[in-house]
């Protein structure tokens, strides 16, 4: 046997963690691993910026469930990944995320991109941080980031590898790397609080099921489904656990925000059953709009941490939510349920007035297009199991409005870091991950800005994604809360120009089209991936209009 390097041991042991696929930059610190890559054929999709193979890395563990990867250099390689870490750990996203730092060596010289403590600067937004020192530690270590990371609640982890543990040379057969790296164990719910409630729930007059990223990430939805067409009970979904119950299902209802439609006494639901939901900016904060203060509340969370943070709840269970859902499923199937078609229909009729509030809109004749129009033309004109990636801020508080999904993971937007400029990275994992599916990235004009020479690394890797760009020359959401806030004659700093954003796809060798009337954007998406090729839509849209969610948040300010 030979000797290896420290980056081949990194990648042998992600093999045997089923990683087929990484994410990065280049930087003299990582050559070992780009080496080992090379030799055992793990493609690396590399990017104009590190924070877009970070967010890439986020596009492939959620439009997937399982671990994404991505690579960044010494110093500003880590510095630029950061806001893609901080938005994995906001929405649990596992992403092993690997460093590389200035040799052990080195320590203290001065030397080049070093200087930086970058696991203290990680620690506080991820599961772990950790600095590798010794080589033949590299596959214990990197197998725990990784159990660390898809164990729930997932999350991402940071590991920091020197340059000199990277290209340490080790004896081949001196260190074992471990046969299985993932786990699949799951913390189960108590027997009693799965009577509990079902009791709570059959009580109920009006009761609904929310769900959030912890179903989603325990592939609950088979279990969910069960549960409310057995139960009759009607389900809401946050951003991550859209398509869990598809939305073609009568039960329904959409997303978290529409419950603030049921607003009548008589139609505030009185049981929540949160499924893996955090409460907080989606459930509307303190505010009862969403969920009532009087309601009863049954909370599944695998934290314990979530558990009460902003409600008092009647049923605390913190278990995995799939195996949760499966319990009570065993039990509600042999009881009697409570017809439930008038509730069920009172969720429906909400549905109803809310699209007919939006029919003037959709019916614009002239120039210039309705950002409603817009998405209505995206979700009218893609395939049935497309991959919609929600950038921008008004841009996919629209979109919200008008999505339907039938496959979970298939919507891929804001959470709590609500970091705007996401959306291409995020779809470029999101194709990778899915190359037989099509991939379209909704985008403000001022989103793309951050991203947009990623147009680049599609064209080089073949990703034949379609960004549509809501172009309304203006930060809309910054401009709009200005004018509401501030003033309409206090705008400042954002505005923007009305600029040739799909020239810069072409440029970079994808296609690019300007739609100006709403007639032409549905043939453009269609050309588009028909094409084959990335693509830029550059949609002249109205600025004015405000999307109803955003009506709800920024009545709160
Ligand atoms: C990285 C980042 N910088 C700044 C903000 C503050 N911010 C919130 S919304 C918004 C405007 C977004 O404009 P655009 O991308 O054009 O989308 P639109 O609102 O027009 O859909 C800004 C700058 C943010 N959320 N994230």
């Amino acid at each position: 046997m030979g000797m290896i390097t420290g980056g081949e041991l990194l990648i042998r042991t992600l093999m045997r963690a089923n990683v087929k696929h990484v994410f990065g930059l280049h930087g003299a610190h990582l050559e070992t691993i780009f080496q080992s890559c090379l030799d055992h054929q793990i493609p690396i999709t590399d990017t104009r910026h590190e924070v877009a193979a970070g967010h890439a890395a986020e596009g492939y563990a959620r439009s997937t469930r399982t671990l994404g990867v991505a690579l960044a250099t010494a110093g500003p390689g880590f510095t630029n990944i950061i806001t893609s870490v901080a938005n994995a750990y906001l929405d649990r996203t596992p992403v092993l995320y690997i460093t590389g730092s200035s040799g052990l060596a080195e320590a203290e010289t001065n030397t080049l991109q070093s200087g930086l403590d970058q696991v203290a600067i990680a620690t506080p937004i991820t599961k772990w941080a950790h600095r590798v020192t010794v080589p033949q530690t590299i596959p214990r270590l990197v197998a725990q980031a990784v159990r660390l990371a898809t164990s729930g609640p997932m999350g991402p982890v940071l590991l920091d590898m020197p340059m000199d543990v990277l290209g340490a040379q080790v004896e081949e057969g001196s260190v074992a790397v471990p046969e299985t790296v993932l786990l699949d164990s799951r913390p189960m719910p108590e027997p009693r609080s799965i009577d509990e409630a079902l009791r709570l729930l059959r009580t109920a007059a009006r009761p609904v099921i929310m769900v959030g990223v912890g179903a989603y990430m325990s592939g609950a939805g088979d279990e969910l489904r069960t549960l409310a067409e057995v139960t009759g009970t009607p389900v809401f979904s946050d951003f991550q656990a859209h398509g869990l119950l598809p939305s073609t299902h009568p039960l329904y209802g959409g997303t978290l925000h529409k419950m603030a439609d049921l607003s009548r006494p008589d139609e505030r639901p009185d049981v929540v059953l949160a499924v893996g939901v955090r409460f907080g900016l989606f459930t509307l904060g303190m505010s009862d709009l969403v969920v009532p203060l009087a309601s009863r509340i049954i909370h599944v969370e695998i934290d314990p941490k979530e558990i009460g943070r902003l409600r008092q709840v009647a049923v605390p269970i913190v278990a995995d939510p799939r195996e949760t859902l499966r319990a009570m499923n065993q039990n509600a199937k042999s009881q009697t349920w409570p017809d439930r078609s008038q509730w069920q229909q009172t969720i429906r009729t909400a549905k109803i007035e809310r699209s007919k509030r939006a029919q003037k809109d959709l019916e614009r004749s002239a120039p210039p297009i309705h950002p409603l129009q817009a998405v209505k033309a995206i979700v009218d004109n893609i395939a049935e199991d497309a991959i919609v990636v929600g950038d921008g801020a008004e841009a996919y508080h629209w979109m919200n409005e008008v999505i339907r999904q039938n496959h979970p993971g298939s919507y891929i937007t804001h959470g709590f870091l609500g970091a705007v400029g996401f959306g291409l990275g995020l779809a470029i994992g999101a194709q990778v991950a899915n190359p037989k599916r099509q991939v379209l990235c909704l985008v403000g004009d001022g989103a793309i800005g951050f991203t947009i020479a990623e147009f680049d690394t599609m064209v080089r890797h073949r990703l034949p994604i379609v960004a549509v760009v809501m172009n309304n020359h203006s930060w809309a959401a910054s401009q709009h809360f200005q004018e509401i806030v501030s003033g309409k004659n206090r705008v400042n700093a954002t505005e923007l120009r009305d600029a040739n954003y799909h020239e810069v796809a072409a440029a970079f060798g994808g296609c690019g089209q300007r739609v100006t009337a709403i007639q032409e954007l549905g043939p453009a998406i269609k050309a588009a991936f028909s094409s084959g090729r990335p693509a830029c839509i550059n949609v002249a849209i109205d600025l004015a209009p405000l999307p109803p969610e955003l009506h709800l948040l920024m009545a709160r300010h």
